[in-house]
Formats: structure tokens, sequence, C-alpha cells
């Protein structure tokens, strides 16, 4: 597939798109939203792919919303503008193969929400990470009022939402906002070797742990608990499982299938 304002490569099953506009430091405008959400489509079904890592080209991941392109909005255009956002990023964040954000400059307000919605956030120390948006005269409206709260707690994403704050790396990590920061030479290198850890266990065990975790977020403790005890018992009629614990017994490596 060919795009405009992405890149896309795939190795050893994990696949690396990276917003491609650098110019406009990664600015998600009509374009880049439509060309990711084709590239999501096409990655959901490519069973050569277990695992998507989501970055930026040149010195930002995504330094927001294309604030040009949303300058002259109507509310309702400017509605239409954030659905699409807000559907694409919910799209990322239940896709059932993992996304880890290799966070590489920049992540601020659509940007730090496009992070929020992957899995994970490896962070380079260039990286910074805000939700500028009451500066601009504006909510965020990427969902980054949803995600922001549920990952750093009501307190810290009020402060950061309600002063436009940036923070470094380091303070993101210090809050929980990402998984972890490395030396910006090493980002790709330890960005890969989690995607490739991942993609080495049984594949459908992960992609039913993600659905677990995200569903179970998202409702009472009784239902997560439900939930888990279905696809744990789904596990059981997978090919997987039957050579995990067979590896297991028989001391060798299992050789999963992804069946
Ligand atoms: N939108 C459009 N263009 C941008 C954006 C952006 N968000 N960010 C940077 N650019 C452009 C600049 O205009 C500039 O273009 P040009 O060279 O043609 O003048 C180019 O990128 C380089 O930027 P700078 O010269 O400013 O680079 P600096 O290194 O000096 O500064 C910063 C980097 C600090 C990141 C600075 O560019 C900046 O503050 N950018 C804006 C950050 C921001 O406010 N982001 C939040 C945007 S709002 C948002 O994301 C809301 C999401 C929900 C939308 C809901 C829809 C209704």
């Amino acid at each position: 597939m060919e795009f405009n304002s992405l890149t896309l490569q795939k190795e050893d099953k994990i696949a690396i798109l990276k917003i491609n506009r650098p110019k406009a430091l990664n600015a998600l405008n009509t374009e880049v939203l439509l060309e990711l959400d084709k590239a999501i489509e096409e990655l959901k079904s490519d069973q050569d792919v277990n695992v998507i890592i989501l970055s930026g080209e040149g010195k930002a991941f995504v330094a927001g919303a294309d604030i040009l392109e949303m300058k002259e909005k109507t509310a309702n255009e400017a509605r239409d503008f954030a659905k699409v956002g807000i559907e694409l990023f919910r799209k990322i964040e239940m896709i059932e193969k993992p996304v880890i954000a290799a966070v590489n400059g920049f992540a601020l307000g659509g940007g730090c929400e496009l992070s929020m919605a992957c899995d994970m956030r490896i962070a380079s120390e260039k990286a910074k990470f805000g939700q500028p948006e009451v500066g601009l005269g504006i909510t965020p409206g990427f969902a980054g009022t949803q995600r922001l709260p549920r990952l750093v707690g009501s307190a810290k994403a009020k402060e950061l939402i309600f002063t436009g704050d940036v923070i470094d790396a380091k303070e993101a990590e210090r809050i929980g906002l990402v998984n972890k920061v490395v030396n910006p030479e090493e980002l790709m290198d330890e960005t890969m070797k989690l995607a490739k850890k991942i993609s080495s266990k049984a594949q459908l065990a992960v992609r039913y742990s993600k659905m677990a975790i995200n569903r179970g977020i998202e409702t009472d403790v009784e239902t997560g608990m439900e939930i888990e005890k279905d696809l744990f018992a789904l596990c059981f009629a997978t090919e997987d499982q039957t050579e995990g614990m067979t590896a297991f017994s028989e001391k060798r490596k299992p050789d999963f299938k992804n069946k």
C-alpha cells in the first residue's frame, strides 16, 4: 500500500509504522488520519504481523492535530474532525495485536493522545509530552481527557490539561505515562527488542490478554473477571496451549503457530 504521509516497514513479524510529515512535525491533518486508518486496517488482518510499532519521522512523534487545518473550522466541522480522530484512536487501542509507541520527540496534544491509544510507550530521552490545548482555546479532542486520567490519575491529568505544561520523558515515566525512557540512538532497537519478545509468545494468548485488560478496565471488576475466565477457557481450545504446556513438560522451547 502506498502512503503520502506514512512509512510502513515489516521485519520479523513486526510492523513499523511512522508518521512522515516532518516539516509540520508530523501534525495530524485529515490525510494523516485517513492514511493511519487504512494502515491499521491493513495490519489488522496481516497474518505476517504480530506486533505494531508506531513512531514519527524527524524530531517529533506528533506535535498535535494540525492547528492550521483546524483554525477555520466551525463547531460542526470540529466535531466531525474530532470524531475521525477518536474513532481511529479507538481502533488502535482495540486492535487485537499489541501496539507500541516509540516516542522519538514531541508528543503534544493529539500526539500525546495518539501515544496513549497505544498499549505501551517507550520514550527517547528527547521526548516531550503535554496537552497544550487550553492555550489554543480548546479542550483535548482525541480523548485525552479520558485516557490521561486513566493512565496517571485524575489529579495529575487535571494539572497537565489545565496548565498545558509540557513534561520531559523522565517525568512522564515517573507519573506512569511511559513504560521506559531510553537513549535516543537506542529507541528503535529497544522497542524492537520488546516487540520481538512479545512476538515470541503465543499470539492468541497475548491478544486475549489485551482484550481482557482493555475490556476489564472499562467495566466493574466482577464483569472483568468473567471476561478473563471466558478468554482463559478459550485458550484451551487453541493448539498453542497444547504446544506451550507440552513443550514445558518435554523441557523444550515451544513452537507456537498462532492457532
Ligand atoms: N499543527 C500544524 N503545524 C505545526 C504543528 C501543529 N500542531 N506543530 C508544529 N507545526 C509546524 C510549524 O507551524 C512549523 O511550520 P513552518 O516551518 O511552516 O513555520 C513547523 O511545524 C516546525 O515547527 P516550529 O518551528 O514551531 O518548531 P519548534 O521546534 O520551534 O517548536 C513545538 C516545536 C514546541 C512543538 C511547536 O511547533 C509547537 O508548539 N507546536 C504546536 C503544539 C501544540 O499546540 N499541539 C497541540 C495542537 S491541538 C491538538 O492536538 C488538539 C487535538 C484534538 C483535536 C480535536 C479536533 C477538533
